[in-house]
């Protein structure tokens, strides 16, 4: 007897890949609902997707819709302070690098992370996982990376733990000791640091689930990737990769060859980025909301991913510098507006897409036998109005395990 029958509802299984329609999913469709209109619940798993089972408890939903949860799996959402004053500075017209070049930018968050307390980074930073709770993300995933210092690096990752702790959603952490140079290192020093100290500090604590690095001009290089991903590799964890954002620097390719879950960002990945994406099996993380907020001019390049059949998971970047915007509701929007993906594909995104860039897939991420039952309930005749209408919709229900949120 199953624990609970979910019944008289419409659910979108998001089980379909662009591999079920030959590599070239219709960017204009909207998700599939499944035939089916309940589904059961033991032990916080679906264990009956579309028949009628016997129960001990039975739940009506009303005829709504029901989603997966959403899963962000790309945020730095642990931070401390703003830098709006940056922000103003660069609609006056300074970019994005020349603050960071000035000592600004991620350098100027690792100050007040610095100066701050772990109580005091989960206080201001809870309020923002709540509020993409609201929007129906049941799992979140959060970078260290403003800390560049051992114990800093450790608060960050100890602060974001706790974060799941006190919310009924679960946070999945990756190390990103690997953000940029700290003020007055040799970049070479504070990898060898980062690569024989931190992270294995970091990973004896069980602090992360992932690691990741920043390859830009304004940070790490190529071989930096390389000595890091053999790092990570020796530790059992799995490596992601912020790759060609503002520049094209070939991290895409390389990051791809050694095996990365996820490149992410993208916007200046070429041809053969996107050859050996598909070739490795790589997800690609969009993220508009940076290219949005930092008004970037060039989009990643959505046709050649879709049309290689690399997976692509859309997520919020929440952070300071270049994503200040807590909802991943929006993200999800910009993807179809600024980048172009359609409903269902952007829905992916936010679902089975990104449960893979976490190495979640066979988790979570679809409404389908053996996955966790986190999923979301909506007064909507389709979900494709989430690409749509921008604000005013969220989810009447959340549930995290089968369980209201
Ligand atoms: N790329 C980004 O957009 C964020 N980190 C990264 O590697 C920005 C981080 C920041 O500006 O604080
Ligand atoms: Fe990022």
């Amino acid at each position: 007897v199953h624990d609970v029958l979910f019944d008289n509802l419409r659910f979108y299984p998001m089980t379909a890949g662009p591999e079920a329609d030959g590599g070239a999913a219709d960017p204009a469709a909207s998700p599939a609902a499944a035939a089916g209109t309940c589904f059961a619940v033991t032990d916080g798993r679906f264990s009956a997707v579309g028949e009628t089972v016997p129960a001990s408890r039975r739940v009506d939903l009303g005829g709504r819709a029901v989603l997966p949860g959403f899963i962000d799996c790309h945020t730095h959402l642990v931070y401390a302070g703003d830098r709006r004053v940056e922000h103003a500075r660069r609609r006056a017209g300074a970019s994005y690098e020349e603050i960071a070049a000035a000592g600004g930018g991620i350098l100027s968050t690792v100050r007040a992370v610095r100066a701050a307390s772990e109580d005091e980074l989960v206080d201001e930073s809870l309020p923002r996982a709540a509020a993409l709770l609201r929007e129906g993300v049941t799992t979140l995933e959060i970078k260290s990376g403003y800390g560049l210092d051992l114990e800093s690096e450790l608060k960050m990752l100890r602060a974001a733990r706790r974060i799941g702790e006190l919310l009924p959603l679960t946070v999945r952490t990756t190390f990103l000791g690997a953000h940029t140079v700290p003020a007055g290192r040799d970049r070479a020093d504070y990898l060898a640091e980062v690569v024989d100290v931190m992270l294995p500090a970091v990973a004896a604590e069980g602090l992360a689930d992932a690691v990741d690095i920043f390859v830009e001009s304004i940070a790490f290089g190529l071989d930096d990737l390389r000595t890091l991903a053999a790092a990570a590799s020796r530790q059992g964890l799995p490596l992601r990769v912020h790759a060609e954002q503002l520049s094209s620097q070939g991290a895409t390719a390389l990051a791809a060859e050694l095996g990365a879950l996820s490149c992410d960002h993208l916007e200046y990945a070429s041809p053969a980025d996107v050859a050996a994406m598909a070739a490795a099996g790589t997800v690609a993380v969009l993220l508009p909301g940076a290219y949005y907020f930092l008004r970037e001019q060039r989009p990643p390049p959505v046709a050649e991913l879709r049309s290689a059949g690399v997976p692509m998971a859309v997520a919020s970047d929440v952070n300071p510098g270049s994503s200040p915007i807590v909802s991943l509701l929006t993200n999800l929007h910009m993807a179809g507006v600024l980048f172009g993906l359609g409903p269902a594909e952007a829905l992916a995104g936010v679902t089975q897409h990104a449960a893979m860039a976490l190495g979640l897939g066979e988790d979570r991420g679809r409404i389908a036998q053996g996955l966790r039952a986190d999923f979301t309930v909506w007064d909507l005749d389709d979900p494709g109005v989430l690409l749509y209408q921008l604000g005013g919709v969220t989810p009447a229900q959340v549930y995290v395990g089968g369980v209201p949120a």
